[in-house]
């Protein structure tokens, strides 16, 4: 079995569309078919400031999502960064790899960190996409799924990979990153030229999947399309109408051509009521299972547990062959 392996941040509370359509409905498809490992990466929740006891409840929130969501640690390998330190270690190396000039061409640092004032970004922040180097390597994971804006992230990851290996020998999987065209980037609904984040969109244009429902249906219907009232599927000309066709498509399994056949003729009002509903029908239940994960974190936890045992044992291996291989002298 080809081994994927992906992570999400617990710093949101709630996840949002963006991260479900984009990421975590292929995690939850690839468990099926692949030896997965996913995790929620704390390590990285801290390269901005976070409230100590805030980080650990949507620690568990997360991982709570994650189960709603339908991963099954039965089938896939479920656990915190923070649980398997050699994520870390092997971090440090892949560090000592990379050259600062590489590390400044990475565009989400220079995005996140012009948002908060290069002066006040931290040097975590800077080294985040190394750690995920590290992550993705750890496990030897031949595909990673993720959404468009991490793209530049696997790349460096086999540029690391294969930097290693030609230097100290054959160790490192180089990883493929697992792109969905359809979903590879969710749109904000309010400005759908930018994608849907949470530190970039307003509170109208990002759906949160743990939102009230009503408040989920309100956003979808008042999404910004365009003065035209033709539905089409046409990302460059019809962004915001594009960007909501593609929800509901890949929301209800209907082919787009079907879609755009059966609002033939109908306004944007139509589309956005059916949306509405179909996005309370997915978040209802959503919202329900993710409270039961949450009221019992004894379980919660011992499961976070277990998945961490495992990921450990794998982590463990290549942080050995690693060292080794990079000249450590050996703990007697
Ligand atoms: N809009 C999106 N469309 C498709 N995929 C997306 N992802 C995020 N936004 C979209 C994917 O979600 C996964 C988890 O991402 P993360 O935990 O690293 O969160 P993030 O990328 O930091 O999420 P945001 O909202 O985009 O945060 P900010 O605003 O801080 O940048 C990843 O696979 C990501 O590709």
């Amino acid at each position: 079995r080809s081994r994927v392996l992906s992570g999400i941040q617990p710093t949101s509370g709630s996840f949002h569309l963006g991260n479900y359509l984009g990421a975590v409905r292929q995690w939850v498809a690839l468990q099926e078919t692949h030896d997965a490992f996913y995790m929620v990466v704390d390590l990285h929740a801290i390269t901005v400031p976070q409230d100590p006891a805030e980080l650990r409840a949507n620690t568990r929130l997360a991982a709570a999502q994650l189960l709603a969501a339908g991963l099954d640690p039965e089938r896939c390998t479920l656990f915190v960064q923070s649980h398997v330190p050699e994520h870390a270690q092997l971090g440090w190396v892949m560090n000592c790899l990379t050259g600062f000039g590489e590390a400044s061409r990475m565009t989400q640092f220079k995005d996140k960190s012009a948002k908060q004032g290069a002066d006040r970004a931290t040097v975590g922040l800077f080294t985040y996409p190394i750690l995920q180097v590290a992550d993705i390597l750890l496990y030897q994971a031949d595909q990673v799924p993720v959404g468009e804006d991490q793209r530049q992230h696997i790349e460096l990851t086999r540029d690391l990979a294969e930097r290693f290996n030609s230097r100290f020998g054959p160790t490192f999987t180089l990883p493929a990153p697992y792109i969905l065209k359809e979903t590879a980037k969710i749109y904000d609904l309010q400005d759908p030229q930018i994608k849907m984040s949470k530190s970039a969109s307003t509170p109208k244009g990002l759906i949160n999947l743990l939102d009230e429902p009503k408040a989920t249906a309100k956003k979808v219907k008042s999404a910004v399309t365009d003065t035209d009232t033709v539905i089409r599927f046409d990302p460059a000309e019809k962004p915001g109408v594009s960007n909501l066709l593609t929800i509901q498509s890949t929301l209800t399994g209907t082919g787009i051509a079907e879609l755009e056949q059966r609002y033939e003729g109908k306004g944007y009002g139509a589309l956005k009521t059916d949306l509405a509903e179909v996005m309370v029908d997915f978040v209802t239940p959503f919202r329900s299972r993710t409270q039961e994960f949450l009221d019992d974190p004894e379980t919660l936890d011992s499961l976070l547990a277990k998945g961490a045992e495992k990921a450990r044992s794998v982590a463990a291996e290549t942080l050995a062959v690693t060292y080794d291989r990079v000249g450590f002298l050996p703990a007697k």
